[in-house]
């Protein structure tokens, strides 16, 4: 992508509504836009990052054995009275009227919904486990949202929910789960850590959430240092094997781990050698539930067991906010100069600079370095414009590409291009072939 043609109105100027770096920068850098109090628009730039979270959540939820479909964003209010929970959801929910006066509201999580499309079609245990997962937008009507995408209104949510007949299928469905979000957030770049959770209004007795750590994070949280160095699942995990997979869930719980309201100074926590400790601040960015027959009693979703009984059936729903983890990543991952992407969601994988635009031999290489790396298919966006170089190394900063190829005119006129890497800050110049083979083997 050409900079000269590509919408990303850059701010130059920090917004004063802007409390937190990853809002600050998300503005600066143009990946949102607020469009009313909590609600954002995405501009290119961000839609671009959105969408790589999203693949890689989609990637995993597959091969945990999850399947996506798409439910609307707005509900009949008669489906949350059968399980109870159309008054008690309260002011969060944002309540709307149709022309027939029919009660609809704008969804704020989808349990009633996917318990009434499981029941309307699935009435055996030979139909179960069964994993349904969506990516949609929902709307929780926060009294103080805040921190831009980080606790907005409307949000986008990866919602799965799983059905098993029987407590033991429960709990496999459940550590398919939690395997699964350790994998995502390792992918992602920003390894999350499960803490034991409330459960709030979805209800169940067991719950997780995952955390990253952020100076910044909205909560203080209290873990076992070893968190930062315990093995990811493989790729190849078999995600039948509940045995194997409950061994993951074990090693990934047995240590200390706490968000303030579960924290306690004594116990566990006082045992740990200080220099096992690990006080920080963090940000959820997933929850997961197992809730058993809370929504599947009310509403009548009953399967008939092997042994011939009907009995409702068992429920889990996992949750995790691309939207916010955009925001978080930031939080986790950024210097004074700007965002710092992780190579698996940036933008694009290359910004490639120009410092003198006009000049000959600087301009034949860069379109030759921007041909070749599109041809070998990274998305690099090139600054073909007229800036001076000072606003352009600002800009490219700024926004955070992993890799930075900068042509000055004396280099150029060897063949040379000099690496930036936005992590470490570290430059080398190299010959234009040499540094196609470097972005190759960084990105590998
Ligand atoms: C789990 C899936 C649920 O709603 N029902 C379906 C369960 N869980 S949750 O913890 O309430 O939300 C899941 C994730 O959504 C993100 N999230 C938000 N993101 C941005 N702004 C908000 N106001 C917001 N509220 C929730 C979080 O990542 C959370 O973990």
């Amino acid at each position: 992508m050409r900079l000269s043609k590509y919408f990303l109105p850059l701010l130059k100027e920090n917004p004063k509504e802007a409390e937190i770096a990853s809002h600050r920068l998300m503005l600066r850098a143009a990946i949102i836009r607020q469009q009313a109090a909590g609600i954002y628009a995405w501009l290119p730039l961000g839609k671009r990052v959105l969408d790589k979270i999203c693949t890689i959540i989609r990637e995993e939820q597959d091969r945990a054995g999850a399947q996506e479909i798409l439910m609307p964003t707005i509900q009949s209010a008669d489906l949350w009275r059968e399980s109870g929970r159309y008054e008690d959801y309260g002011k969060e929910m944002l309540r709307l009227a149709d022309r027939q006066k029919r009660e609809m509201l704008y969804g704020p999580t989808n349990e009633e919904m996917i318990t009434d499309i499981f029941r309307s079609f699935v009435r055996s245990y030979k139909s179960l486990p069964l994993n349904l997962y969506q990516i949609q937008w929902k709307f929780r009507d926060e009294i103080r949202p805040r921190f831009g995408v980080m606790r907005s209104r409307e949000f986008l949510m990866k919602d799965a929910y799983s059905f098993d007949s029987d407590e033991e299928g429960m709990r496999a469905s459940y550590h398919r789960m939690f395997v699964s979000y350790l994998r995502i957030f390792a992918r992602l770049g920003v390894p999350a850590i499960p803490m034991r959770a409330d459960t709030g209004p979805i209800g169940g007795d067991l719950s997780h959430e995952f955390i990253i750590l952020a100076e910044t994070g909205e909560s203080a949280v209290f873990c076992d240092k070893k968190y930062l160095s315990l093995p990811v699942p493989p790729a190849n995990i078999d995600f039948a094997d509940d045995k194997k997979l409950r061994h993951i869930v074990r090693q990934w719980t047995e240590l200390y781990a706490a968000t303030e309201e579960m924290h306690l100074e004594t116990g566990a926590w006082a045992a740990l050698p200080a220099g096992d400790r690990l006080a920080a601040r963090g940000i959820e960015v997933g929850h997961i539930f197992s809730f058993g027959a809370k929504y599947s009693a009310p509403m009548g979703a009953v399967i008939t067991g092997a042994d011939g009984k009907n009995t409702p059936v068992l429920m889990g729903s996992y949750g995790i906010g691309p939207s916010r983890l955009v925001a978080a990543i930031i939080e986790a991952s950024h210097d004074e100069q700007g965002i710092i992407w992780p190579r698996a969601i940036a933008p694009f994988s290359v910004g490639l600079i120009t410092m003198k635009t006009g000049d000959k031999a600087g301009d034949a290489l860069a379109e030759s370095l921007y041909a070749e790396l599109q041809q070998a298919g990274f998305d690099c966006l090139f600054d073909d414009s007229a800036e001076r170089a000072g606003a352009k190394f600002a800009a490219m900063d700024l926004i955070g590409l992993p890799v930075q190829l900068i042509i000055g005119p004396r280099a150029a006129a060897q063949g040379e291009v000099e690496v930036k890497l936005r992590a470490s800050g570290r430059r080398e110049v190299l010959s234009a072939a040499a540094a196609v083979n470097f972005i190759k083997s960084f990105f590998a």
